[in-house]
């Protein structure tokens, strides 16, 4: 997932940071915000084993290396339980809400109540489909990092779940938030190409380019919704992986803005629960090119030839 926090009064991180060559050299390691220690306004703040349970799982994925197979991870009861409430609540408003590209690429993971899906098994999944994979990591990573890691196509994904007394919102992402709301669109390839030029654009980009894309990733990946004749349907994660937000979005109190990456984007809200805003996509083809014309503008020729191939 992506980090947001304090990161507009944090000093340059690495004043002599390079371009990553590699996704090996895109770091996994610093965590923020809701780490082992869960904010006091998290569910799972007084539940002791559930903590330990996280930091465990947390060091899975700090073993890890690029090029390795994600290593299995077995559920508890309770852990599939809720993996199964999730999913029985989403599916059921997935046809009415969802936009037509997650509606045609969930299939294709065969999602069902009784197991909780394996990192490794959808990551081949979407290298057969997209090229796209899945790194796993042990929570919220620094901004700058995860982005980059979208231009290496690839998308860093926690496995701990979200605690057993909220199942219907968690404030941070967990596996079901990264399985049932980010896996399927990444199936998708218009919209693998405009989440690949936002990475791009986030190589070379100072921190206020950093912070104003971590808004365009936010209110598009996360939260964003797509025109669908004179419908307006989800494709962000933040609303497919909630079946609080998606009746949020339903019921229309939250503003309707399009989509332009050069303008100045709002404050991100998620502590205080749902969007007060969405922005509108006119089509992930056409959102691909905004993005990719933003890239185009913030990235040297160089970094451009070498990340991304022609435009079509
Ligand atoms: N609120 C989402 C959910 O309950 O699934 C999770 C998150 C989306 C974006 C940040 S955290
Ligand atoms: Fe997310």
């Amino acid at each position: 997932g992506v980090a947001e926090f304090q990161l507009e009064v944090q000093p340059e991180r690495v004043p002599e940071r390079r371009v990553p060559q590699s996704l090996e050299e895109v770091d996994n390691g610093q965590i923020m915000g809701f780490g082992a220690d869960l904010a006091e306004d998290h569910p799972g703040f007084r539940d002791q084993a559930y903590k330990d349970r996280r930091r465990d799982i947390g060091n899975v994925a700090r073993a890890h290396r690029v090029g390795e197979p994600i290593p299995r991870l077995e559920y508890t009861a309770e852990e599939l339980h809720v993996w199964a409430t999730v999913l029985r609540e989403l599916k059921d408003l997935y046809p009415q809400h969802a936009c037509a590209e997650f509606l045609r690429c969930l299939p294709l993971f065969n999602f069902h109540e009784h197991e909780v899906p394996q990192l490794e098994h959808l990551s081949q999944i979407l290298k057969r489909e997209t090229g796209w994979q899945i790194r796993p990591v042990a929570g919220l990573l620094h901004p700058r990092d995860f982005l980059n890691g979208l231009a290496f196509k690839t998308f860093h994904s926690t496995q701990y779940i979200r605690h057993p007394s909220k199942p219907m919102y968690t404030p941070e992402p967990d596996v079901c938030h990264e399985l049932l709301g980010h896996v399927p669109m990444l199936a998708d390839q218009a919209f693998c190409d405009m989440v690949h030029s936002i990475g791009v654009a986030s190589l070379c980009a100072d921190d206020k380019q950093i912070w104003h894309l971590t808004k365009i990733y936010w209110f598009t990946v996360e939260f964003g919704v797509v025109e669908e004749g004179d419908e307006i349907k989800a494709f962000g994660a933040g609303i497919l992986s909630s079946f609080g937000e998606m009746e949020h979005m339903h019921t229309g109190r939250a503003k309707l803005l399009p989509f332009d990456p050069e303008a100045k984007q709002p404050k991100m809200s998620y502590k205080d629960g749902y969007q007060k805003q969405y922005y509108v996509l006119k089509s992930f083809a056409k959102g691909a090119q905004q993005l990719r014309d933003y890239c185009a503008k913030i990235t040297p020729p160089e970094v451009m030839a070498k990340f991304m191939k022609p435009a079509a």
